[in-house]
């Protein structure tokens, strides 16, 4: 159980003070100050947005765009610090047992994924989702309309024909995944939820549920299909679940993600200053050491995390095809357009229990009646 008496945080001041460095390093107080004073037209859209946000669940444009600005100038300092606003507002809630699919979790167990997360960006379970879950999930995406993704725009959705793809990725719908029992299990489950609340060190909101097929249509890499390396930057602090449903070795688009890029600093002012782009490999290859530039191969069934505020693509599919399972767990809504979604009162009773328990988890979704 993580309870809300393992939260003793210490007072605001102190850890504001603590988490910024702002204790003993008088230089950087003094930069801070004027980085306040630079980045002042961004911050009133952020305090502006932030008050419409409040008012109406939806954040106006510019605030969005102030905030992936100053991520980009501060070098992630920004969305830290709003993370720390957020904690201060947000306590950590007794969420069930954390044992599911990703075992059964002990808070030792939590704190030791979390800080591997937090060193590197990323963890790779040893557990894996059960050979008849990735059956269904699979049997659901070769059966289930998907929307075809192409460089060149969006196609009429169909049934993905895994012989003959029209498009690098076919994507499905949120509503179609929602219906799904085997996705209402793995939202709602114990030790996913307690990860995410583990990291975001808030109660986690449930901001994406989606899958998709990447597939060898093009031979370059698409943008469109994140085949390039970026960072995402919707959210204000997130985790990411990511399930491979078929084998993914090298050669079929494993997920690369560049160790530690996610840290403050730990993305060059050059790149940044770019903006919200895409990275060419070169360049990525050009600024990191070799050996943190993972590639996540592994057996369908395959779980892993990461904080995606770090630089990662989709390696381009040179044969066969990759289908793709993946939830986001963040700590606000504010940031970039979401969508609503609704969670049926027919569905896996473990769900609609949570739904009704823990509102701000699921607080996107809309509960039903069928
Ligand atoms: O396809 C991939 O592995 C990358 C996907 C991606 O960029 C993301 O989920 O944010
Ligand atoms: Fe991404």
């Amino acid at each position: 159980m993580v309870s809300q008496s393992e939260q003793t945080s210490p007072a605001p001041r102190n850890a504001f003070r603590r988490a910024f460095g702002l204790v003993s390093r008088p230089l950087n107080r003094s930069r801070f100050f004027s980085a306040l004073l630079e980045y002042r037209y961004h911050i009133a859209n952020l305090i502006r947005g932030a008050k419409i946000y409040r008012q109406t669940g939806t954040s106006p444009d510019y605030a969005y765009q102030s905030l992936i600005s100053l991520y980009c100038r501060t070098q992630g300092l920004s969305n830290d610090f709003l993370a720390w606003l957020i904690r201060t507002r947000h306590r950590q809630v007794s969420l069930p047992n954390a044992d599911g699919i990703l075992g059964n979790l002990t808070r030792g167990d939590l704190d030791r994924i979390t800080n591997e997360v937090e060193q590197n960006g990323y963890y790779l379970f040893t557990h894996s989702l059960p050979l008849d879950v990735c059956e269904e999930l699979l049997d659901f995406a070769l059966h289930t309309q998907c929307t075809p993704v192409a460089e060149v725009g969006i196609l009429p959705a169909g049934v993905y024909q895994r012989e003959h793809p029209l498009a690098e990725t076919y994507r499905f719908s949120e509503a179609a995944l929602l219906d799904n029992p085997a996705v209402q299990k793995l939202i709602s489950d114990p030790s996913i939820l307690s990860l995410a609340q583990s990291y975001l060190r808030v109660p986690p909101i449930l901001d994406i549920v989606t899958m998709w097929w990447s597939t060898a249509f093009a031979s370059e890499a698409s943008s469109e299909a994140a085949q390039l390396y970026h960072f995402d930057m919707d959210r204000i602090r997130w985790l990411k679940f990511f399930f491979y449903l078929t084998d993914v070795g090298p050669k079929t688009g494993p997920h690369c993600f560049v160790a530690k890029s996610h840290k403050r600093k730990g993305q060059p002012l050059h790149l940044l200053k770019r903006g919200y782009v895409r990275i060419p490999d070169e360049d990525i290859e050009a600024y990191y050491p070799a050996d943190d530039i993972k590639e996540i191969t592994g057996r369908r069934g395959t779980i892993f995390v990461a904080d995606t505020r770090g630089f990662h693509k989709g390696k381009p599919v040179a044969e066969g095809d990759r289908l793709v399972l993946q939830f986001e767990f963040c700590n606000s809504l504010f940031g970039g357009v979401y969508t609503r979604g609704d969670i049926a009162d027919n569905c896996d009773p473990n769900l609609v229990a949570l739904a009704k328990k823990y509102k701000r988890v699921y607080s996107k979704f809309t509960l039903t009646e069928k």
